[in-house]
């Protein structure tokens, strides 16, 4: 039995619900109100080492991180949703640009559009008067303007003629941009690659 400790509002959660969904896998959700700051307890260390959401629990395996999560789901239930040879590097840079670029400009421009100042900043882990918004919407233009250029020129991120868990990790937070005041139409290419997402067979939106 799968145990998804989870967060409807959170873009790394909704990661991991939309691929199990469009995998087919019966899950149990555990709801973790970590805005509330509930998941400060050394019990949910114990599955989370930072103590974040998502965190999955795999019969006796605890694993967190939405990356982690979708590659062991993928690699245990689902290796059709990883990249053939030649695309795997690019299957893993993708991957990596969701956890790096997306995950430290829309990620935390849609999270000060969504709580307060105070809350952004204390999960952001700065003070108020730190909180840098502008800066955080010019990197956000930078990276759409990478994965718009990638997505005109091939239907999936990692280049292969099918979605990955690259598409999944990265969609996570492109599907929010709407509440990050992002105009997606400024984007064709992502604008067409979310559309493509959205025909999968099992696809669940965002949200609560
Ligand atoms: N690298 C992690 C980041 C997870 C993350 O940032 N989780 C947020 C919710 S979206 C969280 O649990 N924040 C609460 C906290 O850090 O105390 C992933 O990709 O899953």
């Amino acid at each position: 039995m799968l145990t998804l400790h989870d967060h409807p509002r959170s873009g790394n959660c909704y990661k991991v619900r939309l691929f199990l969904a469009l995998i087919g896998k019966e899950y149990r959700s555990v709801f973790v109100d970590v805005l509330a700051r509930r998941n400060q307890t050394e019990e949910f260390e114990r599955i989370s080492a930072f103590q974040q959401v998502p965190a999955l629990v795999d019969d006796d395996l605890a694993i967190w991180d939405s990356h982690a999560i979708l590659l062991h789901l993928a690699h245990t239930y689902a290796p059709g949703w990883l990249a053939p040879q030649p695309y795997l590097g690019a299957m893993y840079a993708w991957i990596s640009v969701s956890a790096n670029e997306i995950a430290n400009s829309l990620q935390p421009l849609r999270l000060t559009r969504v709580v307060s100042n105070a809350e952004a900043a204390h999960h952001l882990g700065v003070s108020e008067t730190l909180l840098d918004v502008p800066g955080m919407e010019r990197r956000t233009e930078r990276v759409l303007r990478r994965i718009d250029k990638r997505l005109a020129q091939h239907a999936w991120l990692a280049g292969a003629d099918a979605p990955t868990v690259a598409d999944i990790a990265c969609y996570g937070y492109l599907a929010l941009a709407e509440e990050a005041s992002i105009d997606i139409a400024s984007y064709p290419g992502i604008a067409a690659w979310r559309q493509r997402i959205r025909q999968l067979p099992g696809y669940v939106p965002p949200g609560p």
